[in-house]
């Protein structure tokens, strides 16, 4: 582990703003316990052990009660960040938690930025980067499987992994430049099968790991699926039978609905995005046109299409030719057609198309099934257990891409036979993307947009 250094103290409210019965406030760095101990009245902080709990007031200067707290002590290094920190439980009201901190900001001790505190973990060698982050994938979680997946990176298992491929790497490069020594005496490269095994087996390695990244980006993300079809093909109705509210305007009238409408529906622990759109059709009216544009973007960034037909009116040339050409465009993305309104199906509907499935969401008719299928298309039947390691970050996936590229180029100078100083320099590139998912390799920039996305307190 790095040295620790502690920093000139910092102090934020760490828990939401709002009433609650506690809230906490977290100070840390060099001399928290001081800062702190100068407002507190109760027993002298500055001799309590790490991890003990103390009674007390924190008082303004002129010794005006603010409130009854609770100070709990974590004395560096076994402290989250690393820091002498304290963290003050105070009643949970707005004014309260603020004054409180206000008073702690009053002894010198400056107001935290969003993440500083994980920031400074992070720098006190407390947790990797990519632990760092999943941190605040787990603050942000909206769904079970987000949970598992923030858990398992903040357990460390994404790191461990890119330990052992850079520790691969290390070793290759060693053999390489072992050789490289010994060039001028003329001594044939010895190892060079045994290099290329074990290159191209890391090649395969980082790209069983990559391939999670799809589902890893839909666990953490949610799948944003987008309902099109024409108007009153019950878009708006199955949004809501989803949901289990009213939360869109549904009425019997086509084009009720104008603009797209958002909603959040979680299934079997995985978030959906759905987001229900204008009926497609050509029309005079603005605002609907508008809207139909907007069904349109909202289709092309979609994970998964639910085009839906109502199957009340029969299937015409136009609406044919319409499905078929949102399938063809939908290559990329799970498409499913579905009939609706199946209790008023009329029979001589002539079906030249093949529906995934029928359903009647106001008769409640395979509803369930519905769930199951849209879960199984978005995940494109890929399994996964909460063990499983899911890589859910762009950036991750960017640098063990570019890790893979540089490797892949060594090896095809290996086959080439290129000299042992073009290899090293592709060897210590992938060693640097991968250096830079945990962290050992980093910049200012890359640091500052991890952990804007922080809230203040974290
Ligand atoms: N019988 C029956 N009627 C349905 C069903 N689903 C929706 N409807 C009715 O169909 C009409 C249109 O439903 P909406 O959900 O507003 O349709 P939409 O696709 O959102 O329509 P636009 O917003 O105009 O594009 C309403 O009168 C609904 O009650 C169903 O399963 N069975
Ligand atoms: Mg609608």
């Amino acid at each position: 582990m790095s040295e620790i250094i502690q920093k000139p103290p910092i102090a934020a409210i760490a828990t939401p703003i709002g009433e609650g019965g506690i809230a906490v406030i977290r100070i840390s760095g060099k001399e928290a316990i001081q800062k702190v101990k100068s407002c507190f009245r109760g027993k002298d902080l500055s001799v309590a052990d790490s991890h003990t709990v103390h009674f007390g007031k924190i008082v303004r200067n002129d010794e005006r009660v603010v409130d009854e707290v609770l100070a709990i002590i974590f004395k560096g290094p076994k402290s989250y960040t690393g820091e002498d920190t304290v963290e003050i439980s105070c009643h949970g009201g707005v004014l309260v938690t603020q004054s409180v901190l206000e008073t702690i900001l009053q002894q010198g001790v400056r107001a935290a930025e969003p993440g500083e505190f994980t920031q400074r973990a992070f720098l006190n060698g407390k947790l990797d980067l990519d632990q760092a982050e999943a941190v605040a994938d787990l603050i942000h979680a909206k769904s079970i499987k987000a949970v598992d997946a923030a858990n398992q990176q903040l357990e460390g298992k994404l790191g461990e992994h890119i330990k052992t491929f850079r520790q691969q790497i290390i070793d290759a490069t060693a053999m390489v430049e072992l050789e490289l020594d010994f060039i001028e005496e003329d001594v044939e490269f010895a190892n060079k099968e045994q290099l290329r095994k074990l290159l191209s087996e890391l090649t395969i390695e980082i790209g069983s790991l990559l391939d999670t990244y799809e589902t890893g980006r839909l666990v953490k993300d949610g799948v944003k699926t987008v309902f099109i079809g024409r108007p009153n093909a019950g878009k708006s109705t199955l949004l809501n039978t989803l949901v289990g509210s009213d939360r869109a305007i549904v009425t019997e009238i086509a084009g009720t609905t104008r603009d797209t409408i958002d909603a959040d529906w979680n299934y079997e622990g995985l978030l959906f995005k759905l987001i229900d759109t204008a009926g497609l059709r050509e029309t005079e009216d603005r605002i609907e046109a508008e809207g139909v544009k907007r069904s349109q973007k909202a289709f092309e960034q979609a994970d998964l299409v639910v085009y839906l037909k109502d199957l009340s009116n029969p299937l015409d040339q136009d609406e044919r030719e319409e499905i078929a050409e949102f399938q063809k465009r939908a290559t990329r993305t799970p498409f499913l057609l579905v009939g609706t309104k199946l209790d008023l199906q009329v029979d001589e509907i002539e079906e030249r198309v093949h529906f995934d499935l029928k359903i009647s969401a106001l008769e409640d008719e395979n509803i369930d099934l519905l769930k199951k299928v849209m879960k199984q298309r978005a995940l494109e039947n890929k399994d996964y257990d909460t063990s499983s390691l899911l890589v859910t970050s762009s950036r991750h996936r960017d640098a063990l891409q570019k890790s893979r590229t540089y490797l892949n180029q060594a090896i095809t100078a290996l086959d080439d036979g290129l000299t042992g100083d073009f290899l090293s320099i592709d060897l210590r590139s992938a060693l640097n993307e991968l250096g830079t998912i945990t962290g050992e390799i980093t910049n200012e920039h890359v640091l500052d947009s991890i952990f804007s996305r922080f809230c203040i307190g974290k």
